[in-house]
């Protein structure tokens, strides 16, 4: 049953007898707009579902990819592998590299246990090429998505599973029939089963990751085909709207990402999103008109060379990934930032303690938050409905579904937050209420040292969009944006475009 919103008034809809026969059909009509006691703001349509909401709150995650890779020192493998070659010179320790990830701040994990190469990280049924085939010492015993749901929930962390579509080992892959038809083996007999053994390990996963690669100029062992092959249509192939539909009824929170997403790719690998980034649409900077809610993930890589362990691998500077956590997190997107564990199975040394340190920085320059002190004017504040309000204290209740908002047909307010003492502020983190859509299309943000007269900061930055969060450096830099910082007895935010009423559940300033 599909629910409907309907822009009609009510008497329009009382007097159309067709509309009410529609209605008595099936059709539900959105009861709020007709009897709205709490005065809640209209959606501004898409707005998110609420596993894409959830998915949302996860902010920053690891990503892991390790396998025959890491082992053939390749990026991406053929197919051709033996298994024997997947050799960890000790077990492999998934709750070492989630530990790793919780110390620097991250939410959760996804865990590559099968790449394009085809070889599986767990006992599956659906293939030989396996881990529990290798025949070597740590290697046969492996179970890398058991190991790792475990020590996710050990940790409280979410966690997720990467598995290649695209399968250079299988015969199936890109399999035709006598007429030139693509067949559904792979489709029904490998990816379908491999999906469905992956829910198993875990119903409260929260992505699945789902890569587009089908690279037709590679060529694949394919079963001993060796040739290259390609696919017209992966959605079509892989039956993605089935697939999804079936892992949601296991796994009801689980956003698939890549074909068939309910998140985008944010459009390169570089750890960055647009200024201005809306949560529909597509690429670095979403589209502000797009029809459906596309929120954007950001997959970057926390070393010098590959996805996978190199030899003479190196780990970014701290500064450096968190100037990528500005640009990501800070912009309406989700930071999956990838460290690989090495041939140990295992993170380096050098990876776990670079990790620490930027758990450190972030706490240190986003974990003091100094808006609950202050005290906040608005310029208005909407109608109260009957047990809810929409006050600015709602700003500052550390509370998610809480929000100040103003009345309808208001889209420019300015909320002023002010404290005894001067501060030192360096940033400010914005997060709209998204529940309600995404809205906020242009703002400033100014300090003042003495309460008064206000100086605007964020330099040249597109002070534009907002979304789920929004993180400004107040000096305009994200390469270095943690300088002496503004003494500040005041801080101002100037909505001044909004698509309607502007929604916000937290602002916090650090
Ligand atoms: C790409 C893949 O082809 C890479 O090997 C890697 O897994 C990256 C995260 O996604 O599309």
């Amino acid at each position: 049953m599909k629910t409907i919103f309907y822009a009609l008034a009510a008497t329009t809809l009382l007097a159309a007898t067709p509309l009410r026969a529609a209605a008595q059909d099936g059709i539900q009509l959105q009861e709020y707009q007709f009897d709205n006691p709490e005065n809640t703001p209209r959606p501004v349509f898409p707005v998110p579902t609420a596993r894409q909401l959830k998915w949302n709150e996860t902010e920053f995650y690891a990503f892991f990819h390790y396998g025959m890779n890491t082992y053939t020192d390749a990026e991406w493998g053929d197919g051709s592998e033996a298994n024997s070659r997947f050799n960890p010179t000790a077990p492999p320790n998934p709750k070492q590299w989630l530990t790793a990830a919780q110390a620097a701040g991250m939410k959760g994990g996804i865990a590559v246990v099968k790449h394009h190469d085809g070889f599986c990280l767990w006992p599956t049924k659906t293939t030989d090429h396996h881990v529990g085939n290798s025949g070597t010492k740590y290697g046969a015993t492996t179970n890398i998505p058991r190991d790792f749901a475990k020590a996710a929930e050990e940790l409280g962390m979410k966690y997720g599973f990467y598995v290649s579509p695209w399968d250079l080992n299988s015969p199936y892959w890109g399999k035709k029939d006598a007429q030139g038809n693509y067949t559904d083996e792979y489709a029904k007999k490998v990816f379908f089963e491999q999906c469905a053994e992956l829910a198993e390990f875990g119903k409260d996963q929260f992505e699945m990751w789902f890569d587009g690669a089908t690279g037709g100029d590679h060529k694949g062992y394919y079963g001993g085909a060796n040739e290259y092959r390609t696919i017209d249509n992966a959605s079509t192939y892989y039956d993605i709207p089935n697939l999804r539909d079936s892992i949601h009824n296991v796994c009801p929170d689980i956003i698939l990402w890549g074909v068939g997403g309910e998140a985008r790719w944010i459009g390169n690998e570089q750890g960055w999103a647009g200024e201005t980034n809306w949560a529909m649409g597509s690429g670095e900077y979403g589209n502000e008109s797009g029809w459906q809610w596309q929120p954007g993930e950001s997959d970057a890589k926390a070393t010098s060379k590959g996805w996978f362990w190199h030899s003479g691998e190196t780990i970014l500077s701290a500064d450096a990934l968190f100037k990528m956590y500005l640009e990501t997190v800070g912009r309406n997107a989700t930071l999956i930032l990838n460290i690989p564990p090495d041939k140990s199975g295992s993170l380096p040394n050098a990876t776990v303690s670079r990790m620490e340190e930027l758990g450190k920085m972030l706490q240190k320059r986003l974990g003091t938050d100094l808006a609950p002190a202050a005290t906040i004017e608005v310029s208005e504040t909407r109608t109260k409905g009957r047990s809810v309000n929409y006050d600015a204290s709602n700003l500052t209740d550390g509370k998610k579904d809480t929000y100040w908002a103003t009345n309808d047909g208001t889209t420019a307010a300015t909320i002023t937050f002010r404290w005894e003492e001067a501060q030192t502020v360096r940033y400010v983190a914005l997060m709209e209420y998204i529940r309600l859509g995404q809205r906020i299309k242009g703002f400033t943000i100014e300090t003042s040292e003495d309460g008064e007269n206000f100086t605007r900061r964020c330099g040249s930055i597109a002070t534009t969009t907002v979304g789920y969060k929004r993180i400004l450096p107040l000096n305009g830099s994200t390469a270095s944006s943690y300088g002496a910082g503004f003494k500040a007895k005041a801080l101002r935010i100037t909505i001044n475009d909004s698509k309607a009423c502007p929604l916000l559940h937290t602002v916090s300033i650090f």
